[in-house]
């Protein structure tokens, strides 16, 4: 990951940054020696989806479970202010402001494949930072082995809480290697613009080789443990939803196949494709899962 432009949440209008961006990194790969792509560059073979395809289907059951439901419903989150308690084993614990919890990371775009369990996927040019970044700067004890993360409880805020689809607040976990991994990324924005609500407003976990439920919204707790944190779709269906949850087309959910995916936004042809070991990723992450049977670990 060594390209790391410094944008910042103020950074120009949406589109105009995003050309730039790419006309920035399609000049990059003109010059670079040998045909050698910049690390960044790798990820271009990715064509995003639309802004607006990222902004009108969306899971975020806290707001309904329907597709369109974020969309028409999270304008009543407030997200500012924001404030994140990183607690735990943590040498520097506290509540953090969102101003606060960023200052000082390097904010970047990372254009990712993003896989839902449901079997449907999209390409999301996201902003962000490395989690690992922020894990420095709160500093992780020694008896440290997983990341818990929450997402904000507001029943005056959000219509879906009434309905008790799963236990609330919205929770989730990584074990500490999966949270330092550079493609861990806390996202705060995408297509250069704040994160919309609808997406997880202000921030929002983004873990691209892993099933879309693992990549927590809105998030108001980090906590630094020592045992597997529990995590929602885990208490919610155990049989169906691991921890792990690491994009797999080799193993089936118990109700319809991962082997392909429906590609948002694809129309009516080539509106399907081969879905990916590791969500595509397996080169950079596989090595985190030696020794583990991929199929019982799901
Ligand atoms: N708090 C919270 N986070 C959540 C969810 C949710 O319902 N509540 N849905 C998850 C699921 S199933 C997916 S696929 C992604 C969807 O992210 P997107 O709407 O930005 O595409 O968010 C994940 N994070
Ligand atoms: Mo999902």
């Amino acid at each position: 990951m060594g390209y790391k432009p410094d944008l910042t949440r103020d950074d120009v209008t949406p589109k105009s940054f995003y050309m730039n961006r790419r006309q920035i990194m399609a000049g990059a790969a003109g010059l670079a020696a040998g045909g050698f792509a910049a690390p960044a560059l790798a990820q271009n073979g990715l064509d995003p989806n639309t802004f607006e395809e990222i902004t009108n289907y969306n899971n975020y059951y806290e707001f309904g479970t329907g597709k369109e439901d974020p969309a028409r419903y999270a304008h009543m989150l407030t997200v500012d202010p924001w404030s994140v308690v990183v607690d735990g084993l943590v040498d520097n614990p506290g509540t953090y402001s969102f101003a606060d919890l960023t200052d000082g990371m390097t904010i970047e775009e990372r254009i990712y494949r993003f896989r839902c369990v449901e079997a449907w996927s999209m390409v999301i040019p996201w902003n962000g930072f490395e989690l690992n970044q922020l894990l420095e700067k709160v500093g992780v004890q020694s008896g440290a082995k997983y990341v818990a993360f929450e997402t904000a409880y507001r029943p005056e805020e959000m219509p879906g809480v009434k309905f008790p689809v799963v236990e609330w607040p919205y929770v989730e976990g990584l074990r500490l290697d999966e949270a330092m991994h550079p493609l861990t990324l806390m996202a705060t924005g995408l297509y250069g613009k704040e994160m919309p609500k609808q997406n997880g407003a202000p921030i929002r976990l983004v873990v691209p080789w892993k099933y879309g439920f693992k990549s927590i919204k809105s998030i108001v707790r980090i906590s630094l443990v020592e045992d597997e944190p529990p995590t929602t779709w885990n208490k919610a269906n155990p049989r169906e939803y691991g921890f792990y949850s690491n994009v797999n087309p080799n193993v089936d959910h118990p109700r319809w196949s991962q082997a392909t995916e429906r590609v948002i936004g694809a129309g009516i042809f080539a509106s399907r494709k081969d879905t990916l070991m590791f969500n595509g990723y397996e080169e950079q992450v596989a090595s985190l899962y030696e020794g583990m049977d991929l199929s019982e670990y799901f």
